[in-house]
């Protein structure tokens, strides 16, 4: 017991359900064959195997062995020791083993709340003041209408923080919000009870579904009353330095309305309509009225695409925070129209579907056509006046989908998905695990195969520690754990822990944050540094998938 934890030993650092798949990565060490599983509780061997014969190689070219211990099953408090080389960081055996992670990956979207003080009884050590009230949010020479002029100033209040930084943007709260209702829609029992000790804990409504109203009362916020067309993002022009939310205190501005973030928004309006229906009838009223009217403002301008670099020229100030900039709205057309389908039953919402590109497209922030079709899938049995061809189309789309993402995984390192396309180690890489985790999830509840229950388990032990630098990508949740998040809110307050339960974005070999890494090979591409916006940072737009998978596989092994 007095062993070293070694690092050449990878696995999920919180642990397993009992009767769950488990796997230890080991780098190097050619020469070692036994293993153990070592009690922490009794202090005495649990389980003794033997390292597979096979190497696979990582993307740095270094020989990688699989230990399997699935054989063992009973719940407990372990670590993983390699004869003659040392331990693992412990894990457990328990078959409510995400439970807590899955509350916390929630809760951390309290923690981006804008507007608002946190107390010291749901925060913690991590209480605040109140900052960013966003009640004179003022309009940019970029988003003057008939109505409204430049200089005008109205209320935007509410909302999650997006990232690192403090502003608000409207596309990419829409997938985040897409996301998180669709979690709540596929696992509606599992949240009824769900508490996640915010303010609203305690009323009649979920507290999932009190959350996530949090954002939808600012998205509102963004539609221009007259028209329906919905501002791009509410923002500072440059980013806020590395300061706590009282102190950032830079004039804030509605910038110029587009069409992808009004159709995002009529997507989420739209399920929000049916989701609150039964909680906030009147709510869901408003919702189904702005969903239209975003709607009805795209169709008319279906050409507003966001373009920053564009937009700086001439106008007053120049805005230079996040763009979202994305140049085909496509995807977006249908999620609209397949969440104003689903909520209305409306055939004018066909009319735009019938001719769609039904290929698997993975769900990103510029990518959302998936969005919808999980809803359809999700609702089919209500919407059977849809034709079935169509519909089996999408079916054998996500599955094939689904078996092609897993394909070789057994031939990777760290045996993961996410690992089988050095393509996948993009800016906010770790959301590509939990996204796909997401498909594997999908095509299990189409096809009750156990393989794709084991893919999203693959991806989220990848996530939690068996991956190639040995980090727990989530903060608070592990032993090696990011400890400098790019993240405002932690870089601020350099005398506590990070807040917990965020994923940070992960490796991305392009590393476009000019920070020092220690490797460039994709998957290695990662430094615990708060300089490192393009490893580091955490988002909204990670956390939500990564919240998906996590309480998901909790509900699941919970039935
Ligand atoms: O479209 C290309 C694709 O063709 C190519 O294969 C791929 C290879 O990396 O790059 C793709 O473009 C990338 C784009 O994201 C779409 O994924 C860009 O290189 C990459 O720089 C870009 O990164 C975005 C980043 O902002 C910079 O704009 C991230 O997706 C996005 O998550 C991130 O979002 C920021 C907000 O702007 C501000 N708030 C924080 C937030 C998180 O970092
Ligand atoms: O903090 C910003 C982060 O949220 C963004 O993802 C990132 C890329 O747009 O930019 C960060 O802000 C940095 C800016 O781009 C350059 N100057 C330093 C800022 C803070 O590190």
């Amino acid at each position: 017991e007095n062993l070293p934890v070694d690092e050449s030993i990878r696995l999920n650092q919180l642990g397993f359900y009992p009767d769950q798949k488990k796997l230890a990565v080991i780098l190097n060490h050619e020469d070692v064959e036994d293993f153990l599983i070592w009690d922490l509780d009794s202090k005495d061997i649990a389980f003794e195997g033997k390292l597979s014969t096979t190497f696979n190689k990582t993307f740095s070219g270094t020989n990688a062995r699989v230990a399997d211990f699935s054989g063992f099953n009973e719940p407990g408090r372990y670590v993983f020791i390699l004869n003659r080389v040392g331990k693992s960081y412990p894990f457990e055996i328990q078959s409510t083993i995400n439970q807590d992670l899955g509350i916390a990956s929630i809760k951390a979207f309290y923690f981006q709340r804008a507007s608002t003080e946190l107390n010291e009884s749901h925060a913690g050590i991590w209480a605040r003041k109140m900052g960013h009230p966003d009640d004179q949010a003022m309009i940019h020479p970029s988003a003057v209408s008939d109505s409204r002029k430049a200089g005008d100033v109205f209320p935007s209040p509410k909302g999650w923080y997006d990232a690192g930084d403090y502003n608000k943007y409207i596309v990419n709260s829409g997938i985040t919000v897409g996301t998180l209702l669709s979690l709540f829609e596929d696992y509606s029992t599992y949240f009824q009870k769900l508490e996640l000790d915010i303010p609203e804990s305690g009323n009649q409504v979920p507290d999932l579904l009190d959350e996530i109203r949090w954002n939808l009362d600012w998205m509102l916020t963004m539609q221009d009353p007259a028209d329906g067309g919905v501002y791009h993002k509410l923002t500072t022009a440059q980013f806020e330095g590395m300061v706590e939310p009282h102190l950032a205190v830079s004039q804030r501005y509605f910038v110029a309305k587009s069409t992808t973030a009004t159709l995002d928004f009529a997507a989420v309006m739209a399920q929000a309509a049916r989701v609150y229906k039964a909680y906030f009838p009147e709510e869901s009223v408003i919702y189904l009225k702005a969903a239209e009217k975003a709607w009805n403002w795209a169709k008319k301008n279906p050409e507003m695409l966001y373009k920053q670099n564009e937009m700086n020229e001439g106008f007053d100030p120049d805005v230079v925070t996040g763009a979202y900039g994305d140049f085909s709205a496509t995807d977006e057309w249908v999620w609209a129209a397949s969440e104003l389908f689903v909520t209305t039953h409306n055939m004018t919402y066909w009319d735009e579907l019938a001719n769609a590109d039904q290929s698997f497209k993975l769900p990103s922030w510029n990518q959302v056509s998936w969005l919808g079709f999980y809803s359809l899938l999700r609702h089919q049995d209500k919407i059977s006046v849809l034709p079935q061809e169509w519909m089996a189309m999408l079916k054998i789309n996500l599955l094939s989908a689904a078996r092609e993402h897993s394909e070789d995984t057994e031939a990777t390192a760290f045996h993961s998905p996410i690992e089988t396309d050095a393509k996948n180690f993009i800016w906010g890489s770790n959301a590509v695990a939990a996204n796909q985790g997401i498909l594997f999830l999908y095509a299990y509840k189409q096809s009750n195969e156990p393989i794709f229950l084991e893919r999203a388990l693959d991806n989220l032990d990848y996530i939690l520690g068996k991956n190639a630098t040995g980090y727990s990508y989530v903060t608070g949740f592990g032993s090696k754990t990011p400890m400098r998040p790019h993240h405002r809110l932690a870089t601020s307050r350099p005398d506590i822990a990070p807040l917990p339960g965020f994923i940070v974005g992960g490796p991305n070999p392009r590393q476009q944050d000019g920070c020092d890494y220690s490797s460039s090979f994709p998957d290695e591409s990662y430094t615990d540094e708060s300089c490192s916006y393009a490893s580091n940072e955490i988002a909204i737009n990670w956390n939500a998938p990564f919240a998906y998978l996590a309480n998901a596989l909790e509900a699941i092994n919970s039935q």
